[in-house]
């Protein structure tokens, strides 16, 4: 945008996504009140400058009645943001069900459960067709709001056919879209049934990313596998039009989690804790409680260092703050007995009258109690099995400025390829590597465990969600212009 000269204007950036950072809550019949969740993807945008964004997404609620429809877009209105509104039926097929069903379990390379994959198959067409309107109603809200000139970042795997939609529509719109989840090796990826079609719509967009180098590469060779597309070291071309492909690792506001460590509430936290965990060492995992965060292997991973290192015995905690996600799925609600059944395993086995070394929380912390966490903690867990980018190592590094703790981090993890070189590398499949890697970070001398930090403490400062988001709007803008540049030529 700078580079057109046309700094000091402000770009107006529409950023579609299939949730508002809101959490809407009826209070009347024409009344909501409104909580605007403070999340990296809010405070990424809010820090890109000479951009002037609004959002675009289903608010979480069902509202069937005009009345209510009214007064939410209005209250919404004032947090820049505006609603889609999809019934209950068409949440249920395309996000329940296409969406957290199908391709995100395929994403992350889980497959589908055993039980259900019959169903599944059953059901495709009928999910797909759902996945399809539901796109084309967001991309119906987009055209309301749309004014020339306008950039439209679309976000993640809700919204891959939204591209196409927008781009029938009016070919000149310039439209980004960002995939926030692993895209899995074209092997993996060609199981899916609506795999052309998906490819086909994304490749509509101007400019294509993704948070590591692997996962361009495997939508590349995708491309070229399943529709015989040539990918050249930009993109990928079809009939001489070039779709933009790279990668734009996101990161976190740092400075949000700095200033909030010289809160008088954090400090007060933070005192408490150290006090309640004086005499032990404490290690941390901050998940969703999601099947890809590998949560059941992570807790059997520390019963095995218990049992490997009996001198460690009552010298060391593990406080696990799983948030409950997606609580009416049967496969989610299966996670949460397994995991509640190891811990109480593992409590009964090695707990003792006054003390048991894992602290299981099934909840949300509110965002003072997590830097508190963050930063008394001697060593972070995270194991994903797989994971876009995982934001919690991130946070945990940058609250980690005078502790200078251990990070754990999975190698299916898109960070481990950022923070890899600070980070203790694990296999999270293989229980007896993550327990050796727990021995190792509880032990690790002072200087190393110093080294490992500044690298990544640098990198967690320096690469901010400011930055991630700044760059894609720059690149998008770029990207339709040089396209522009070529076919005047
Ligand atoms: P998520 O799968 O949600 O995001 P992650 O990147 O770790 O994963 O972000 C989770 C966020 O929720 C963090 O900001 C964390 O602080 C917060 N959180 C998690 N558990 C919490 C708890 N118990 N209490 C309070 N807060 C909690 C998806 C992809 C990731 C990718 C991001 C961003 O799956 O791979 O990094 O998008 O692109």
């Amino acid at each position: 945008f700078r580079r057109l000269g046309l700094r000091g204007m402000k770009q107006r950036l529409l950023v579609v996504a299939n949730r508002l950072p809101v959490s809407a809550n009826r209070r009347g019949e024409d009344h909501w009140s409104l909580e605007i969740s403070a999340g990296g993807l809010v405070s990424a945008l809010l820090g890109v400058k000479d951009v002037d964004a609004k959002w675009i997404g289903w608010a979480g609620v069902n509202v069937p009645d005009e009345v209510g429809q009214r007064a939410l877009t209005k209250a919404l209105a004032e947090k820049r943001c505006i609603p889609v509104f999809l019934d209950e039926e068409i949440v249920h097929q395309y996000y329940n069900g296409y969406c957290n069903n199908i391709l995100w379990p395929l994403f992350h390379y889980l497959g589908l459960p055993q039980e259900d994959r019959l169903a599944t198959t059953r059901n495709f067409e009928s999910q797909f067709d759902a996945y399809k309107r539901a796109n084309q109603m967001f991309a119906d809200v987009v055209y309301e709001h749309y004014q020339d000139g306008d950039v439209i970042w679309c976000h993640d795997y809700h919204l891959m056919f939204l591209p196409k939609c927008l781009k029938d529509h009016d070919i000149n719109m310039k439209v980004g879209w960002f995939l926030h989840t692993p895209f899995p090796s074209s092997e993996i990826y060609r199981t899916l049934p609506s795999r052309l079609e998906l490819l086909r719509s994304v490749l509509c967009a101007d400019l294509v990313g993704f948070h590591t180098y692997d996962y361009a590469r495997h939508f590349v060779s995708a491309c070229t596998r399943i529709l015989g597309l040539e990918g050249t070291p930009e993109g990928v071309e079809d009939q001489g039009r070039l779709t933009r492909v790279a990668a734009f690792p996101i990161g976190i506001d740092s400075d949000r989690f700095k200033r909030a460590l010289e809160l008088p509430a954090v400090k007060r936290h933070v005192s408490e804790l150290t006090e309640r965990f004086a005499g032990r060492k404490v290690m941390l995992g901050v998940d969703r409680l999601d099947m890809i965060k590998g949560i059941p292997q992570k807790i059997l991973a520390f019963e095995k260092f218990l049992e490997e290192n009996p001198d460690w015995n009552n010298k060391v905690v593990l406080l696990q703050i799983a948030v409950p996600t997606r609580t009416d799925v049967p496969e989610y609600q299966k996670l949460t007995s397994q995991v509640h059944e190891i811990v109480g395993r593992i409590n009964g086995r090695f707990g003792t009258l006054t003390a048991v070394p894992i602290h299981h929380l099934d909840r949300s912390l509110d965002f003072h109690a997590l830097c508190a966490l963050y930063a008394v903690t001697d060593v972070a867990l995270v194991t994903s099995l797989r994971d876009g980018m995982n934001l919690v190592s991130y946070e945990y590094v940058a609250c980690q400025g005078s502790k200078k703790g251990v990070l754990i981090l999975s190698e299916f993890a898109g960070a481990a390829q950022s923070l890899g070189a600070g980070a203790i590398l694990v296999n999270p499949w293989n229980i007896t590597e993550v327990a050796d890697s727990i021995r190792h970070a509880l032990t690790m001398p002072s200087d190393e465990r110093e080294k490992r930090h500044r690298h990544n403490y640098a990198h967690v400062t320096t690469h901010t969600a400011q930055d991630w988001a700044e760059t894609f709007v720059f690149e998008l803008n770029d990207t339709v212009a040089e396209a522009l540049l070529r076919t005047r030529q």
